[in-house]
């Protein structure tokens, strides 16, 4: 095997980076866990003792070589990244704004949703960010031997509670103390050992609602949501609704909206939901058999993609002030 084609195929890459997104995505793809770099070391394993020796050297020559690179051009790009902020002239004499023209994409949403929800009677929560396993887990029909906890990768605590994975987790406590009939909407970041990506981040806003009275049924829960997304887009969008599978509800679905998007449409995953599991009642001391319920649930980050045409989820965090001006409201 010979990595002298590869060489200048590397450098040219690593010179060509403009943007520290690109530069993590290009050392993932070399030196990652499934970088072509690492593939290859992994392979060195089974080559004859000579081979190991001269192709396994010079592999970890190209290795190190690779790193140094990046790092030199990872300090360069900040370097230049500072440079560019501190020529941004700032006039320091000018007042400042009482109240800015512009608001964070995800506020918005998040700002629009509890005008909707308060105005359908719906009291207002805000998820912990910090649950115990019970409220997490536990308290939804997830118990620690269920293959659903593999769902949600988990941030645990050394003591044992974890970052609330989904806003969910308030659903125990909701439903317990509470009184009947119950309609509450949960806000609240939550938190995913996840590989980020264009779609997935380690942390993100979730919405829930939550409905628990005599006599519900998914006719209740599907206006509700019909009613929710029509106001929340000014029109009815495209939905479907399809059997989707959370341990807390019975029947679970899966609400998908129809995006589209330079002339092209899709279906895209949008929410969980269903009606509450009579399992769920019972650990909140409710009765299934007098009480009945729905909840659902949809990440905000989603929403404000779709509503904005955002193609990537990191632009939220990345605090760059050509994204955040283009958000005018009043
Ligand atoms: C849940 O979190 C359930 N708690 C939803 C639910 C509520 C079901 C009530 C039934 C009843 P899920 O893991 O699918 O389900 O996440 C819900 C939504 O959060 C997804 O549809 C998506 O919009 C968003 N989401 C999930 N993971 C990520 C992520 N890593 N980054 C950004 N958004 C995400």
């Amino acid at each position: 095997m010979n990595l002298e084609h590869l060489k200048p195929e590397i450098n040219a890459g690593i010179a060509a980076l403009g943007s520290l997104r690109d530069l993590i995505e290009y050392r993932n793809s070399l030196v990652g866990k499934k970088g072509t770099l690492t593939e290859m070391l992994k392979n060195v394993a089974s080559l004859s003792p000579e081979e190991k020796k001269t192709f396994g050297k010079s592999l970890n020559e190209l290795r190190t070589d690779v790193e140094n690179q990046l790092t030199i051009k990872e300090k360069e790009i900040r370097e230049n990244e500072l440079k560019t902020a501190e020529n941004r002239f700032i006039d320091m004499t000018v007042p400042a704004q009482w109240q800015s023209r512009t608001q964070h994409p995800i506020k918005i949403v998040q700002s629009d949703i509890i005008d909707i929800v308060t105005r359908m009677g719906f009291s207002l929560w805000r998820a912990p960010t910090i649950s115990t396993e019970f409220q997490n887990f536990d308290a939804l029909n997830i118990p620690s031997w269920h293959p659903a906890r593999d769902m949600q990768d988990t941030f645990w605590l050394t003591d044992g509670r974890v970052l609330s994975t989904q806003t969910s987790c308030l659903q125990n406590h909701l439903i317990k103390t509470e009184p009947k009939p119950l309609r509450a909407m949960v806000l609240g970041s939550v938190y995913r050992n996840e590989k980020i990506d264009a779609t997935h981040d380690i942390m993100f806003e979730q919405v829930e609602w939550i409905v628990v009275d005599k006599n519900i049924n998914i006719g209740h829960l599907k206006w509700t949501i019909t009613t929710i997304l029509t106001e929340l887009f000014g029109y009815t969008p495209k939905f479907r609704m399809r059997p989707g599978y959370f341990p807390f509800v019975e029947p679970g679905i899966e609400v998908d909206l129809w995006w589209e998007r330079d002339g092209k449409g899709r279906w895209l995953e949008f929410m969980g939901s269903g009606l509450i599991h009579p399992n769920v009642l019972r650990q909140a001391d409710v009765d299934p058999e007098e009480y009945s319920g729905f909840a659902f649930g949809f990440g905000l980050t989603r929403l404000a993609m779709i509503r904005y045409g955002i193609n990537d989820i990191r632009l939220f965090h990345e605090n760059k002030i050509e994204f955040l001006e283009q958000f005018a409201v009043g």
